[in-house]
């Protein structure tokens, strides 16, 4: 069965103005679904950013515990680049949140 199949539901050989607006809002439905599942994801990569910039110094301790010296050493000195990037990952974050929020005057927008 191939796609136009799929479209033309009641088999007449073309896709009619029904079958036409079927369509429009199955596309529509699955752009919501894919916005959605796009900013679940990003907020889960933002707070998984967080939580390791929070546990990071625990990395130092507990490396430094189990005896291992030059673990310590190095995640101790990776820590300025990481908290660099983790601070520019979470406020991408920040601005691309705000940004979508605003609303857009762009005609033809499809939202
Ligand atoms: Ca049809």
């Amino acid at each position: 069965m191939t796609e136009f199949d799929k479209a033309d539901v009641d088999g007449s050989g073309c896709i009619d103005q029904v079958e036409w607006d079927k369509l429009a809002l199955d596309d529509k439905r699955r752009r919501i679904e894919d916005d959605d599942a796009h900013r679940d994801q990003t907020r889960k990569m933002a707070w998984f950013a967080l939580w390791g910039m929070l546990l990071y110094p625990s990395g130092v301790v507990i490396t430094s515990f189990l005896g291992l010296e030059n673990a310590s050493t190095i995640i101790g000195s990776m820590a300025s680049v990481y908290f660099v990037s983790v601070a520019g990952v979470v406020s991408v974050f920040m601005g691309v949140t705000k940004l979508a929020k605003k609303p857009t005057l762009e005609k033809g927008d499809p939202r």
